[in-house]
């Protein structure tokens, strides 16, 4: 049975394609910096707003009417819905998908019968791998949408969900590590504060250094290969989560002696909640070697929540891609479309739209920004920009060889006023243009 029986296997097509479902800009095959696209790219979809998502917000119910969704037995409702997502995955030749324990199989009675069910249709999720090639890029577990954890999984005030969120991410790290996972994420929905009032920031900071000590440590113990990544976000669902953004992770990780177990899974329209630009916060992780992996998607400017939306702008992925191959690539990483449909796009061709401008907003970005540094001459501006720390007074400076007192000496005794130097933004912003 067909789910998408409407949409052949997407192709590219070149800019000029007249197909509204072809690729303009991946070509999976092309080969740019030394690697494919496909290989740069390694492209993931999401279980979660791709195949579990009704469509549903805050003010009113599912829009959509997904035949996958629509089976009321719980385990073939759950066999569906993974034929469906690997039909969509295929016919777009994304190479991963991604998904939470909870995507692909319900939550049972116990944990004891959640473990088995997940078990049960992660065979099908096998077949399926193996028949079709497609791998995932990452597992993770839910630790946000049961009431259980409304007060946080690792930083709850009761130890007992402390230790039912250790089993449930030992069950799903050991998934993830069956089939071949790349990377598990942890991401700390509910891992932070409503209110002050009732919450002792200095215990729950404790707790989550724990609980990602325990986890790194059963990632050795099975001998996962896979890199554990945390995903920053700011607020949402809570006022304010302690995985704030990139500096915040990195500031826990070294306060726990974290910093070589965990690499950051970046969001686009995490980073903008937070206050920062998406090419920030790449930034940020690269120069501080904890570069992983990217959830791709964009914010609305006129919206403060995290909207999720397919990212469309080739620009904005130009800068991403400037920080990202500067900071020598993703390796294991991917980019994961961690984005969901409007609740007015009902049919499930929308999928393949949504996807396809994703996936060709993100190439285009490659393409350009690899025109960017082949062309030369923003990365000669940064270079020269600094030229100075090259030489005498910079390198003693650096090294520790100069004290205040020294530094003082040399600029009183030559009486020295340095002079500025154009930052040239607005020259820079236009040789950016030109390629974007
Ligand atoms: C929530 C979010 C999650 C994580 C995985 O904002 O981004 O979907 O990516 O739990
Ligand atoms: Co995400």
């Amino acid at each position: 049975m067909s789910f998408f029986p409407d949409v052949e296997p997407i192709r590219f097509g070149g800019p000029e394609a007249s197909d509204p479902l072809a690729f303009r800009f991946y070509d999976a095959d092309r080969v740019v910096l030394g690697r494919t696209l496909r290989e740069h790219t390694r492209f993931a979809v999401c279980f979660w707003h791709t195949f579990c998502w009704p469509g549903s917000d805050v003010f009113g119910a599912g829009t959509f009417e997904r035949a996958w969704l629509a089976e009321p037995d719980a385990v073939k409702g759950a066999e569906r819905k993974i034929d469906a997502a690997f039909e969509l995955i295929a016919k777009l030749g994304a190479p991963f998908f991604c998904f939470h324990d909870r995507d692909v199989a319900p939550e049972c009675a116990t944990l004891r019968e959640s473990h088995a069910l997940l078990d049960r249709v992660l065979e099908r999720v096998e077949k399926h791998m193996q028949k079709s090639g497609i791998g995932l890029l990452w597992g993770t577990a839910n630790l946000f949408g049961h009431p259980r954890y409304a007060a946080g999984a690792a930083t709850n005030p009761d130890p007992e969900v402390f230790a039912y969120a250790a089993a449930q991410v030992k069950h799903c790290l050991e998934a993830t590590h069956r089939l071949g996972g790349a990377n598990y994420v942890l991401w700390g929905g509910r891992e932070g504060y409503d209110t002050l009032l009732n919450t002792d920031l200095r215990r729950e900071a404790d707790q989550m250094g724990r609980f990602l000590a325990l986890v790194a440590e059963h990632k050795h113990r099975i001998g996962f290969g896979g890199t554990l990544l945390i995903e920053p976000k700011p607020f949402e669902p809570t006022k304010h989560q302690y995985d704030f953004d990139a500096a915040a992770v990195h500031a826990f990780l070294q306060n726990y002696g974290l910093e070589r177990e965990y690499k950051l899974n970046i969001e686009v329209n995490h980073a903008t909640l937070a206050g920062h630009d998406f090419a920030h916060e790449l930034a940020y992780a690269a120069a501080n070697g904890l570069l992983g992996s990217v959830d791709a998607n964009r914010g609305d400017p006129r919206l403060g929540w995290d909207t999720d939306q397919f990212p469309d702008d080739p620009r904005e992925w130009a800068l991403a891609w400037l920080e990202i191959l500067r900071g020598g690539g993703l390796h294991g990483g991917g980019f994961n479309f961690d984005a969901k449909l409007r609740r007015q796009s009902v049919d499930a061709t929308d999928l393949f739209h949504a996807h396809v401008g994703g996936m060709d907003a993100i190439a285009r970005g490659l393409l350009a920004a690899e025109a960017i540094l082949s062309d030369g001459r923003l990365e000669r501006f940064r270079e020269e920009r600094y030229l100075g720390w090259e030489h005498e007074l910079g390198r003693e400076i650096l090294s520790g060889r100069k004290s205040l007192e020294d530094l003082a000496g040399h600029v009183l005794a030559n009486d020295l006023e340095p002079q500025p130097v154009s930052g040239r933004q607005e020259m820079l912003e236009n040789l950016v243009s030109r390629f974007t």
